[in-house]
């Protein structure tokens, strides 16, 4: 037990008329919602990174945070660490976390030593999940921090690089299945470029995808039954990063034969930052099969960058749930806040308060879609918008028209269709009668 939260009662239900601070207002976490619990619904996850990692530095300045744990340069610190994690998720009641290898174990700058530190922090934090019963959600390894990996990881001109990134992959997905985690998560923020003047780009992506089929074939190997999730987003930090968004990164996975191993997890953040909304993202992935997990964290519309904040739009964050309840809900996967509280947000109770406001924003979210989805409203008004498909001549034509044989129809039955409202004001009224 540390004191760092010396004070802060364990988080519970209290409902949307209470004015304890530390309460939930609506994540009632076995409150049950199209016949499953919320907290199964949703599978929240706190980020090791931003929560304990993030000393909240910016471009214009460094360190703001002085926790008893820095400096992160020892075995002593990481346990520390570790210890305060895991009384904030026992506080918040949260069931599962994510960490990176950078995280956990102090960076040691050879790869033996980082091995034995992982292995040595990971076994600690194992035994800190059997006692307290959170579990992994995913582990990953931060191949884009130290200065080794400027020029990619998997994608970088020199094989050396790639070799410390397939033996780096190797340890923490080891680690991750040691742990029993759900997933495992590639996020490739150095898998890009800054000038194509000095990139092969066909050559990168080829590399990119023999050492995803390299993870894959390893992870069957070791017997790890959970997914395998890439993580979209276009830039930052390099100027393009090859898996831009859903979309591109389902076009890389069947270029490298990958597309029924590999899934995605979403963040709302980097859907903004390709242009996309969230909802856009999941309903791609979807209907792709390739829908993982979802990192929950938004960006300032005014900032253009990421700047990774805790979720507070209730009808944004329901946008997203109802196209993951749509597309079946979760299964290995669950809600990560990818999302760290700002640099001026010094206090203990700021980090807790931060993932309660999140949870209950989520929470209400939840809520709305599932009310929406349940009345059949939307889904009624969406299939009308198609009866036209479920006629024997439509179905017909999609099987085995050719132009030929349609322009034919065309001209027998005299075709000549009429436009149809698309009501979008009427749904969007429909919609905001639920959140
Ligand atoms: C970076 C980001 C990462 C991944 C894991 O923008 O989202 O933290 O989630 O590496
Ligand atoms: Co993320």
């Amino acid at each position: 037990m540390t004191d760092f939260f010396r004070d802060i009662p364990a988080v519970t239900y209290v409902g949307p008329n209470s004015d304890v601070e530390f309460g939930f207002r609506h994540y009632n976490k076995d409150e049950v919602i199209l016949g499953k619990r919320m907290e199964d619904h949703l599978r929240f996850a706190v980020a090791w990174w931003h929560s304990f990692a993030w000393e909240g530095g910016d471009p214009f300045g460094g360190q703001t945070f002085l926790r008893p744990w820095h400096p992160q340069d020892s075995m002593k610190t990481a346990r520390i660490k570790a210890d305060v994690a895991f009384e904030m998720f026992r506080i918040l009641g949260v069931p599962f976390y994510c960490w990176h290898d950078a995280d956990v174990r102090p960076e040691t700058g050879n790869f033996a030593d980082n091995l034995k530190t992982l292995n040595e922090i990971t076994d600690y934090m194992a035994e800190k999940q059997a006692q307290t019963g959170i579990r992994l959600l995913w582990g990953t390894a931060n191949m884009f921090s130290h200065r080794r990996w400027m020029a990619g990881a998997s994608t970088n001109p020199d094989p050396e690089v790639f070799a410390f990134a397939a033996a780096t992959v190797k340890s923490c997905l080891d680690a991750t299945h040691k742990m029993g985690g759900q997933n495992y998560v590639l996020w490739g923020g150095r898998e890009g470029y800054e000038t194509l003047l000095n990139t092969d780009l066909a050559q990168e992506l080829d590399h990119m995808g023999r050492f995803l089929n390299m993870v894959v074939e390893y992870k069957h190997r070791i017997g790890f039954k959970g997914t395998i999730l890439v993580e979209p987003k276009p830039q930052e930090p390099s100027k393009h990063q090859y898996d831009y968004d859903a979309a591109t990164c389902f076009g890389f996975l069947q270029k490298y034969g990958l597309e029924k191993e590999v899934k995605l997890n979403l963040e709302q953040g980097h859907a903004i930052l390709a242009g996309h909304s969230f909802e856009h993202e999941i309903a791609t992935a979807a209907a792709l099969g390739v829908f993982g997990s979802i990192d929950m964290n938004r960006n300032d519309y005014q900032s253009g960058w990421d700047t990774d904040q805790f979720p507070n739009n209730v009808p944004e964050t329901a946008l997203a749930y109802y196209e993951v309840l749509r597309a079946g809900g979760f299964t290995t996967g669950g809600t990560n806040f990818d999302a760290k509280v700002r640099r001026q947000s010094l206090d203990p109770a700021d980090l807790i308060l931060a993932h309660v406001g999140a949870m209950d924003t989520c929470a209400r979210g939840l809520k709305a879609a599932a009310a929406l989805l349940q009345s059949g409203e939307l889904e009624a008004a969406r299939k009308a918008r198609y009866a036209g498909w479920a006629t024997p001549q439509a179905r017909q034509m999609l099987a085995s028209g050719t132009l030929e044989s349609i322009t034919a129809e065309v001209l027998a039955r005299g075709i000549n269709p009429q436009p149809v409202s698309g009501r979008q004001e009427r749904l969007e009224n429909l919609w905001n009668r639920y959140v």
